[in-house]
């Protein structure tokens, strides 16, 4: 067992209060984006930029999409039944895309919050964001 495994769950993540490592603000960078240069054929016309009005903007979005899915832990898939139509029947997004954001997620919560990311918090953040994903593609079947 990793030495993280034996701690309890610390803190209620990120969203619960700006703690950001070393810097007094969040400086947001595209990570999908830089890391997964295909991503960007679904946002053609945005500008992916970092520093992008529009993107700090989207993912807010996206960020509140995941909270509230957090806060419908035991029925995320009614509190995200309008987003999972969106992306299948008009974005089109594939699906192996929500792997490589969920997997940028838990980098940025790595990077930003390296206390509270024990193993069970990182366990239990992969398996949300499991969830979500396959909340979010389920429509594609
Ligand atoms: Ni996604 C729009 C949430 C994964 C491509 N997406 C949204 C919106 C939310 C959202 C919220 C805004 C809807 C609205 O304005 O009504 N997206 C989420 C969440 C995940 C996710 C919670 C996974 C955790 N989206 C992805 C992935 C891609 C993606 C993996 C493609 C790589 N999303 C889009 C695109 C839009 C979008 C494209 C439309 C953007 C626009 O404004 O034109």
């Amino acid at each position: 067992m990793c030495p993280g495994a034996r701690r309890g769950p610390q803190g209620a993540g990120p969203w619960a209060g700006g703690r950001a490592a070393g810097s007094s603000r969040p400086r947001p960078r595209p990570r999908l984006f830089l890391s997964y240069p295909q991503t960007k054929t679904y946002f053609p016309h945005f500008d992916l930029h970092p520093g992008s009005a529009q993107l700090h903007a989207h993912g807010s979005k996206v960020v509140a999409a995941v909270g509230d899915a957090a806060k419908n832990i035991d029925n995320i898939g009614a509190a995200l039944s309008k987003l999972s139509e969106l992306h299948a029947y008009v974005l089109r997004v594939d699906p192996v895309n929500f792997k490589l954001l969920s997997h940028c997620l838990l980098v940025t919560l790595a990077a930003r919050f390296p206390a509270d990311f024990t193993a069970e918090a990182h366990a239990a953040w992969d398996k949300f964001l499991s969830v979500v994903s396959s909340v979010l593609t389920e429509k594609y079947r």
